[in-house]
């Protein structure tokens, strides 16, 4: 086949999926719908073991292991997890109301965060439910409570920051928006400064997956014309976010990193200007996570549920009306192949934190394939290093080394010596043999 037709015809489906045509545009139908099923059909089988992945997390129902972005992404994929997956939404439902309705301020760390009730609220969208009642009632006013008081962090001159982070405050916004809640234009009005004026702000510049979540808010307060006061300043605003994001692609395709891809992509899907210079740079997007997939990128369970739905052509803008009659694939666990018994290799691994004084360094030996996380264990075991995590979505976080907690906007930040920022958490990194880890308290 015509390896120029071919792409030009893929670019022009992905146009019309991406405005949410019906008609297809190709005129060569028969080379058209034969180039499309071979790429849909490598991605099904992928698309699968992906989904295959989140099954073992769906039996874990401890409020500290709950996680609503699980159910998120899998009711906006291709597949189903049968009556595991209504067991997992009941589960998230009594946690999550027991922990934000109850008076008991007792125990207030383990009440969800406002990031954490949005993606509850976006669970129950993905389910076709709205919030209602006395209960549903409740749980959006803590929501607008909680952006309020971020609001005010912000301050009114933008000097201050949000206590959690921009990244929460969309999702918050964009939660509220599925439910066809309008929040005040002052709260829709501080993300548009902050998106407007990112420079300005001093914050550097926002993270993609920071970007793309505010885009995705906008996308939907666009379409649902929530705040329609703010509406030229919300459509200049997306444009910017567009722009960004597809300024930040890398020579290999994705958009930010790998694992801000994802979002990126859904941000961009959503899109309703699409242009040619968007397709080209959603395909060679696509490819790159392909190629990421292929070399096992992506096991983060977390990770796996904001990539699902591109999978599928949706975005979390498709919670405003989902289509919870779509036929899903039902997901099979998946068959395990017997692990040979054989002495494991060891492997050694340098760990370094110079943020403290005295400054610590060692070598630890582990088992090839463990995890960083197995390298502090057993340096903990064997030496003066100390650390302490948190469970958080994503797994587990770094909270505190040799005893000293990172404060607010601070992180201990992973590297490999000598300077290159780690993609993923200590439960998913497995360091290679020789390699150096340092840990480093910095600010954000
Ligand atoms: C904001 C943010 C941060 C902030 C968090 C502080 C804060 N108060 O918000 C800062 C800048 C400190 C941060 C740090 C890191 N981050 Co970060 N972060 C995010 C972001 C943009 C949003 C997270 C969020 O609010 N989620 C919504 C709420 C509701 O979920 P939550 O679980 O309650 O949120 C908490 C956790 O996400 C935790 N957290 C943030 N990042 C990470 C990363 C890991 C691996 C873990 C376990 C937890 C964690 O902080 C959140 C607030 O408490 C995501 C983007 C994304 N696509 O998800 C990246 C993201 C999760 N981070 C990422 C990474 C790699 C890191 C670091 C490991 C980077 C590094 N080299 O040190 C460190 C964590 C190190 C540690 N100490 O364990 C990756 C994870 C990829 C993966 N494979 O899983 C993401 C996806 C960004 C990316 N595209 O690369 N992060």
């Amino acid at each position: 086949m015509d390896t120029t037709l071919h792409l030009s015809c893929l670019l022009r489906l992905l146009l019309a999926v991406t405005v949410s045509q019906t008609f297809l545009i190709c005129d060569d139908l028969d080379s058209f719908e034969e180039s499309w099923s071979e790429i849909t059909e490598v991605d099904s089988t992928l698309v699968e073991r992906l989904g295959q992945r989140l099954l073992p997390w769906m039996d874990r129902l401890s409020p500290e292991q709950l996680n609503p972005s699980i159910y998120v992404g899998l009711r906006l994929s291709s597949l189903q997890a049968g009556a595991k997956e209504a067991h997992y939404l009941h589960s998230l439902k009594l946690s999550y109301q027991q922990s934000l309705l109850s008076n008991d301020n007792s125990d207030s760390e383990a009440k969800p965060s406002m990031g954490q009730l949005a993606l509850y609220l976006l669970a129950l969208r993905a389910n076709c439910e709205f919030v209602g009642g006395r209960k549903g009632g409740r749980l959006v006013s803590q929501l607008k409570r909680f952006l309020e008081d971020e609001k005010g962090a912000i301050g009114h001159n933008h000097q201050g920051h949000p206590h959690t982070s921009y990244y929460q405050y969309g999702l918050g916004i964009l939660a509220l928006c599925v439910h066809q809640k309008r929040v005040h234009d002052s709260v829709v009005g501080k993300l548009l400064y902050a998106v407007e004026y990112e420079q300005h702000l001093q914050q550097d510049h926002f993270p993609v997956d920071t970007l793309a979540m505010a885009g995705l808010a906008f996308s939907c307060l666009e379409l649902s014309n929530l705040n329609p006061n703010q509406r030229n300043r919300i459509t200049v605003a997306l444009g910017r976010v567009q722009e960004k994001i597809l300024k930040a692609q890398t020579p290999e395709g994705h958009f930010g990193n790998v694992y801000s891809t994802p979002l990126a992509l859904q941000l961009l899907m959503a899109s309703l200007r699409p242009t040619v210079e968007l397709g080209t740079a959603c395909l060679k997007a696509k490819a790159a996570l392909l190629a990421s997939l292929q070399h096992k990128a992506f096991q983060n369970p977390l990770m796996i549920s904001q990539l699902l739905p591109i999978l599928n052509q949706k975005s979390y803008v498709d919670l405003i009306s989902p289509d919870c009659q779509a036929p899903r694939v039902l997901l099979e666990p998946a068959t395990e192949t017997p692990s040979q018994t054989q002495v494991p290799e060891l492997i050694h691994v340098t760990l370094k934190v110079s943020s403290i004084f005295p400054s610590y360094r060692h070598s630890v030996s582990v088992p090839v394939g463990s995890s960083l996380e197995d390298v502090l264990k057993k340096a903990q075991e064997h030496s003066r290093f100390r650390y302490g995590t948190q469970a958080s979505l994503s797994g587990p976080y770094l909270t505190s080394v040799m005893g000293k907690k990172a404060g607010e906007r601070e992180f201990w930040q992973l590297l490999r010596a000598p300077d290159t920022p780690l993609l993923q958490g200590i439960a998913d990194y497995r360091p290679r043999d020789g390699e150096a880890i340092e840990l480093r308290l910095v600010g954000w």
